[in-house]
């Protein structure tokens, strides 16, 4: 399968008058963010921008990520802090292409991972007030642009399938019930009725992630041209 031209694009699509887009792909651990980025990433005018995991992993020498699924008490605000100045930077790296899609956004770090953590009681009164205001300066200086919001809803269960068949070190310590928590925090987020077209001003596109477009890649396809034609 080739890649698709800019031609193909649908017109709503395009970006306006020279104006570049920016959409964000939302979902669970495992939810099968990857896959549909992979899919993205063959349409010519699309660049895609995955998480800086690797940044999370080496950090002065040490693997970040890892100690915070180790001891998230410890390591939890740190790593959170670290997260959202990596992800304002991925905001705002300049793309050339027209349409520049993200992995995930500061703000379900902040309304799913960090709300999760302080909610559990991992993350005390102090560094979740710490962590809001930095993020609330950081957001309103350089507010990131976002113009479409994938969430790709997928159960916890299937979740919880896709990471132990992935098997990364780290993420070992996940458990079901943590994605259970994760999961309601995305869904009071973006999932709800209230909030089902918008958050804010930008509009939500909710797509099924439980069916395995690995094995199906026509489905992939119409997420494709779904997501891209809700960009006029
Ligand atoms: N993470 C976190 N807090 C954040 C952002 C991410 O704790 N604010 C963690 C969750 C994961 C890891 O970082 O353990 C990387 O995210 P994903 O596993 O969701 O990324 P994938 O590429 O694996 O997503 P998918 O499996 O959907 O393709």
């Amino acid at each position: 399968h080739g890649r698709t031209s800019a031609e193909n694009l649908p017109s709503r699509g395009r970006a306006v008058e020279g104006r570049k887009l920016r959409i964000v792909v939302e979902g669970n651990i495992a939810s099968g963010k990857s896959t549909l980025l992979s899919k993205l990433s063959r349409i010519n005018s699309v660049e895609i921008m995955v998480e800086p995991v690797e940044e999370w992993r080496n950090l002065a020498g040490g693997n970040l990520i890892g100690r915070m699924y180790e001891d998230a008490k410890r390591w939890g605000y740190l790593f959170q802090s670290y997260v959202l100045l990596t992800m304002m930077d991925l905001h705002h790296k300049q793309v050339e292409a027209p349409v520049a899609v993200l992995e995930r956004s500061v703000y379900s770090a902040r309304y799913c991972f960090v709300k999760n953590l302080h909610k559990s009681g991992v993350m005390d009164d102090m560094e979740h007030e710490c962590y809001c205001q930095w993020f609330d300066l950081v957001t309103r200086q350089s507010p990131p642009q976002l113009d479409l919001i994938v969430y790709l809803r997928s159960s916890p269960e299937v979740c919880y399938q896709r990471l132990q068949e992935r098997g990364r070190k780290e993420e070992k310590p996940v458990t079901l019930e943590y994605l259970q928590a994760l999961h309601e925090c995305y869904e009071d987020w973006l999932g709800n009725d209230k909030h089902h077209s918008w958050h804010g001003n930008t509009p939500v596109l909710v797509i099924d992630g439980n069916e395995d477009c690995k094995l199906n890649n026509t489905l992939h396809k119409k997420h494709c041209s779904n997501i891209l034609s809700h960009l006029g």
